[in-house]
């Protein structure tokens, strides 16, 4: 008797709190292309820019909270065929004429209010932040969930400049307008149960090779899927002491590697190639960890 009246308890409490379900995004599984144009000319660029991680909390089928942080390091173009201009036209974007990556790596996208159709949230682009309205789909996947959509930000109110009649005089700029509006097109995967996965390139930053984010946290008991995005020119190692045993990364090449994050604790990570690496740590705790 007691089982079941406790059973009974148990039950109420979660109608009445309201059960969400934690997922971790999926950044491999996960795709977001923007769109950037001309004002006055038909010209355009496309291209993709990947998740580095992030976390959705769910209660049947709609959103109720989580957060996203991109990898601005990421942005590839895909319309410009020649090698060069492609690379040309990437580093400018990377650029302080537009999203200064070096300086603000990662764009976030912190949701204040959930939904099934539409949420609220922060985003976070150049360290500047303001609430957005997005719309969405969010669909069962098999164990997992695929949320898609497609939204507008104004990047002039997040000081991307380069261009833009909100910053330099249209008369000057002609035909050379870029419009402030950038389209982005969102499919984003999570992954299944329990499983945290993280995408970390290794980059220049301040003229000193990195492994980025420099801090990953994670749940105790959690399995951490790490996607180590090699983009130098030469191999680089990836050890976590106590949770995995030395990597060798080679040039321009991707490695997944997996470990449970057993105990709590704060764990430094490194390239044992390469001690003068600047390397970072993975926090390991009991309590709900998000990004
Ligand atoms: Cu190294």
């Amino acid at each position: 008797m007691r089982i079941f009246s406790l059973a009974a308890i148990a039950s109420l409490c979660i109608a009445s709190v309201g059960y969400s379900d934690h997922f971790n995004i999926a950044p491999e599984k996960s795709q977001l292309m923007w769109l950037g144009k001309k004002k006055l000319t038909p010209s355009k660029h496309n291209g993709e820019i990947s998740i580095s991680h992030g976390t959705f909390s769910i209660e049947k089928n709609k959103i109720v909270g989580g957060e996203i942080a991109i990898d601005m390091s990421s942005i590839v173009n895909l319309d410009v065929e020649n090698p060069k201009y492609n690379a040309k036209l990437v580093g400018h974007l990377k650029s302080d004429d537009f999203f200064s990556t070096e300086k603000y790596p990662f764009a976030y996208f912190q949701i204040t209010k959930g939904g099934d159709k539409e949420i609220t949230g922060n985003l976070t682009i150049r360290d500047k932040t303001l609430s957005k309205k997005i719309k969405l789909n969010i669909k069962p996947s098999g164990k997992s969930y695929m949320v898609s959509g497609t939204m507008t930000f104004d990047r002039a109110k997040f000081n991307v400049k380069y261009n833009s009649e909100t910053f330099f005089s249209a008369k000057k700029l002609g035909d050379k307008i870029i419009d402030n509006e950038i389209k982005l097109d969102f499919k984003i995967a999570t992954s299944p149960k329990g499983t945290r996965v993280v995408r970390i390139p290794n980059i220049l930053k301040g003229g000193k090779k990195t492994w980025l984010p420099v801090e990953i946290k994670a749940n105790t008991g959690e399995m951490v899927q790490l996607v180590l995005v090699n983009t130098l020119d030469a191999p680089h190692g990836f050890e976590i002491p106590g949770f995995l045993k030395p990597q060798v990364v080679e040039a321009n090449k991707t490695m997944k590697v997996k470990f449970k994050a057993a105990k709590a604790g704060t764990f430094d990570f490194k390239c044992h190639l390469h001690p003068a690496h600047v390397g970072g740590k993975i926090i390991v705790s009991d309590h709900h960890a998000k990004i």
